[in-house]
């Protein structure tokens, strides 16, 4: 039996999927979607994603907080949360098989010129493109952990020339590791197609920018599916437009939803997702929550555990 309850705390999910896969997982756990100011000792589990700075400090008893997602950065930049809570984030096989689809698919699209062969079909214009084969395409993934290595392995099947950049190094058959500050300039000027799956911290906010497109080599394409902070979305549009990078797919944004009046919406060479890549599904979500639950009654340490040290 649980000791305390579980407050799922995000307002602006429709709450009721995700707790009612907890409810049927863990029926004795008193589940509450409301913070009453009255009973806020009575919280030992908290479901978060971005939550109001100083939300979390307010819960006395608190053990464990669960991130809705892989990323933490809404959380870890709380500068009041409390020290001695652990955070635990999503690690999960769908969210992980959902990114990789979208990497692949992403990677497909400007390796085989889908937007230019669009654009002829718009005109009724039957014309042959030419793409170079799998093996002759280098693909560079800045964040090269669980979601970098699942998509490097799955472009790996397809004969995609891969490369991954880390803080550390990675063994990965077949895979060429470069990492730390020193390996970028390199690991970029390989990469053909640029896939960032970084968390955002202060080390790789705003990493995509003018000086890090001048290294890629000319017609270079970028897929951002991390975070919307991790690009300068003006030094993007100047690559773009002047002719150095050949497309871009962003998935994240600065500002989201993106503002109708921002410029990348209608840009010939950007394709736009609504923060749509990998989307944590509620059960496997869940099913983590409970776990972890009962490991911690049995005094074991919760998995998936982020390190505030390094802000992932
Ligand atoms: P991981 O923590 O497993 O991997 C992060 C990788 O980034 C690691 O390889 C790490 O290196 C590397 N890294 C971190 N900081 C640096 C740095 N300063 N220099 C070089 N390498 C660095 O995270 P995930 O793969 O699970 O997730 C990655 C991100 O994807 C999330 O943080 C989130 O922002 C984003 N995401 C986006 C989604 C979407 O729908 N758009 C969905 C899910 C996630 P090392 O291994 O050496 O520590
Ligand atoms: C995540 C996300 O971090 O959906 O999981 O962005």
């Amino acid at each position: 039996m649980p000791q305390g309850a579980l407050l799922f705390q995000p307002t602006d999910y429709p709450h009721q999927i995700w707790t009612d896969h907890l409810r049927r997982l863990m029926p004795d756990l008193d589940i509450r979607t409301e913070d009453d100011e009255t009973r806020k000792g009575d919280i030992a589990y908290c479901v978060a994603w971005k939550p109001k700075p100083g939300s979390l400090r307010s819960f006395a008893n608190l053990k464990v907080v669960f991130s809705m997602g892989a990323g933490v950065d809404a959380i870890v930049a709380d500068a009041t949360f409390p020290a001695h809570v652990p955070l635990s984030r999503v690690v999960d096989d769908t969210l992980t098989q959902a990114m990789t689809e979208y990497v692949v698919l992403h990677v497909l699209a400007w390796h085989r010129r889908q937007r230019d062969l669009d654009n002829l079909q718009k005109l009724k214009k039957w014309r042959l493109i030419a793409a170079p084969r799998a093996e002759q395409v280098r693909v560079g993934i800045l964040g090269f952990g669980v979601l970098g290595q699942a998509a490097a392995l799955a472009l790996k099947a397809l004969n995609y020339n891969i490369a991954g950049w880390s803080a550390s190094p990675k063994q990965v058959a077949g895979v060429e590791s470069f990492a730390g500050a020193d390996a970028l300039q390199p690991f970029l000027s390989r990469s053909d197609i640029l896939v960032c799956l970084l968390p955002l911290t202060p080390a790789t906010r705003g990493i995509l920018n003018t000086h890090t497109f001048a290294q890629l080599p000319n017609g270079a394409c970028v897929i951002n599916c991390a975070r919307g902070g991790h690009l300068i979305e003006s030094d993007l549009i100047a690559a773009l437009d002047s002719g150095h990078l050949r497309g871009a797919t962003l998935d994240v944004f600065q500002v989201e939803p993106l503002p109708e009046t921002s410029p990348l919406w209608s840009h010939p060479k950007i394709t736009i997702t609504p923060h749509a890549a990998a989307i944590t599904d509620p059960a496997a979500f869940m099913r983590h929550v409970a776990n972890t639950i009962r490991r911690m009654d049995q005094n074991l340490r919760p998995e998936n555990l982020v390190d505030f040290a390094r802000g992932y």
